[in-house]
């Protein structure tokens, strides 16, 4: 599944979507040049997204899974049935019955920014649990959202897996997770996936296989650039690049000009150097004590915590 979450897409008279522009415009005349991840997930970014989770380097699919399929009884018994379980994003085929049929709640809520993506997820949980209720919500979760009137009342569990919290940097996870507590309400609980610190060697091969599908994925946003926004960023000139950053505890993956450059986006002339690079993601790994200061500072009071059996990603269980 697409990982998103941030505002509903507005287009202009030419079709291009503005936000997009506006970020890549703003984010190649800044020092260090930027762009934000979430523009990745155009199709072509998402089927790429869908083959990382299958690569052999990119673990923590397959490790927050193993956590979903093993603890089953211990979710069972810490939240109990009967809950709303309110997803922020729209659902994994796999990861999301995997907790709904540990859990037994009473109802599905999946938010997302995307209706398509929504609507075809929905449909296929709801084929899959024929006795439960869903009620998907397209919004912008970074805000707080209206829960559908069904739910009032209902106990809520918060949902968020993949470690997508750590795609932001901690001013905006913070925002988030203050906005998830606004959404679903004080006594609410929160089930939110986070990777953790490891080896360096292992957390750079996981963002830059050997396949080279995430250099696929990264490179893959210049392409939608140039498409979208009327560019000729010359994309053979870029190497993928996934380095550790110690000081924030973060991959961070770079578009790097293997030579000088000049081209230009949306009539705007830009020009790069030889070495330089475009940020366009963080990745924040967590070891316990970070992953409590993150929550706590967000409005949530941990509660559980469960990691795989090699100790490589974890599942945190919180309270509003
Ligand atoms: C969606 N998100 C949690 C992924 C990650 O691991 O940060 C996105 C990703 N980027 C490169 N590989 C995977």
């Amino acid at each position: 599944t697409t990982p998103k979450g941030l505002k509903l897409v507005e287009r202009d008279a030419g079709g291009v979507d503005t936000a997009f522009r506006a970020d890549v415009l703003a984010g190649l005349a800044e020092e260090q040049k930027a762009i934000p991840a979430r523009w990745f997930y155009d199709d072509t970014g998402s089927q790429l997204f869908e083959d990382i989770t299958q690569l052999p380097e990119y673990y923590p699919t397959r490790a927050e899974t193993e956590i979903l399929r093993a603890r089953g009884t211990e979710f069972a018994d810490l939240i109990g049935p009967g809950r709303a379980v309110v997803e922020f994003g729209s659902g994994s085929s796999v990861k999301t019955p995997l907790l709904l049929q540990a859990i037994a709640p009473s109802a599905y809520v999946p938010l997302d920014i995307s209706g398509d993506f929504l609507r075809a997820s929905s449909a296929a949980l709801a084929a899959k649990f024929p006795g439960l209720p869903v009620f998907p919500v397209e919004a912008d979760f970074m805000r707080r959202v209206e829960l559908p009137g069904e739910i009032e009342g209902l106990p809520k569990l918060g949902f968020f897996p993949g470690s997508t919290i750590g795609n932001m940097v901690a001013r905006t996870a913070t925002d988030l997770l203050r906005s998830m507590r606004e959404t679903l309400g004080v006594g609410a609980l929160l089930l939110i996936g986070m990777d953790l610190i490891k080896d360096e060697a292992t957390l750079v091969a996981a963002y830059d296989d050997d396949a080279g599908v995430t250099a696929k994925f990264n490179l893959n946003l210049l392409t939608r650039i140039n498409r979208e926004l009327a560019g000729d960023i010359p994309v053979d000139a870029f190497a993928h690049e996934a380095r550790w950053n110690d000081t924030y505890a973060r991959i961070e993956m770079h578009l790097v000009a293997q030579k000088d450059v000049t081209f230009s986006v949306s009539g705007q002339p830009f020009a790069m150097v030889a070495g330089e690079s475009i940020h366009t993601e963080n990745s924040h790994k967590f070891t316990r004590r970070t992953s409590n200061m993150l929550l706590a500072a967000g409005g949530w009071e941990p509660r559980a915590r469960w990691t795989d059996s090699e100790d490589r990603f974890s599942l945190l269980l919180a309270e509003a």
